[in-house]
């Protein structure tokens, strides 16, 4: 009988999954108010989540997305700011922190895949310093600007349940909730 070479399966199962879509979670779901813990360790089952995630917000389209929106509570985002005419530049952080921010100002109109067709005016700093740990677990430290600078500040209040309706005066917060909580029971389409 000829020897046969056995098949190591461990992890093959995380490792020859394709990418999924996973569902973006809106306001008033109260996870979205809740902090992501630190991520402890970088693992297969890590790499996927953020592909999955990648792949979400490549369909929704949106230019970054926070793992909060996908319902789970750690601090991870992704983020690909290229222009269509460029090529892709997917960009995985986990654990984000935010190590500088500049004196100079930017104001964006920021929109949020949790909170559908609202937009609002933000002015955040122009430049940012972002440390954070890659999908291989090596720490990195990343200087942006323009809208990649805008998107992380975005993503990092995710991180600590920060939305982008909290830079709104109070009224105008508390009519975009209602809205959201009014439609979630199903009781009109606005
Ligand atoms: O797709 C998105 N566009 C966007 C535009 C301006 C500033 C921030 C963003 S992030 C947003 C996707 C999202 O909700 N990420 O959390
Ligand atoms: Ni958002």
């Amino acid at each position: 009988m000829p020897a046969r070479r056995s098949i190591d399966l461990q992890g093959a199962s995380t490792y020859f999954s394709a990418m999924a879509k996973l569902e973006i979670i809106t306001l008033p779901d109260p996870k979205l108010r809740q902090v992501s813990a630190p991520i402890e360790r970088v693992d297969d089952e890590l790499r996927k989540l953020a592909d999955d995630m990648l792949e979400t917000m490549y369909d929704a389209p949106g230019v970054g997305l926070a793992a909060v929106q996908v319902g789970i509570l750690k601090r991870l985002i992704v983020l690909d700011t290229a222009k269509e005419e460029e090529p892709p530049s997917p960009l995985v952080m986990i654990n984000p922190e935010i190590r500088h921010l500049g004196s100079e100002m930017r104001t964006y109109e920021e929109g949020c895949l949790s909170i559908p067709e609202v937009r609002v005016d933000i002015e955040r700093p122009a430049d940012i310093v972002v440390g954070y740990i890659d999908k291989d677990g090596k720490p990195q430290e990343l200087k942006a600007d323009g809208l990649l600078a805008t998107a992380v500040q975005h993503e990092v209040d995710h991180l600590n349940g920060r939305l982008i309706i909290d830079f709104l005066s109070r009224l105008k917060r508390d009519m975009v909730v209602k809205r959201f909580k009014k439609q979630a029971k199903g009781d009109v389409e606005a």
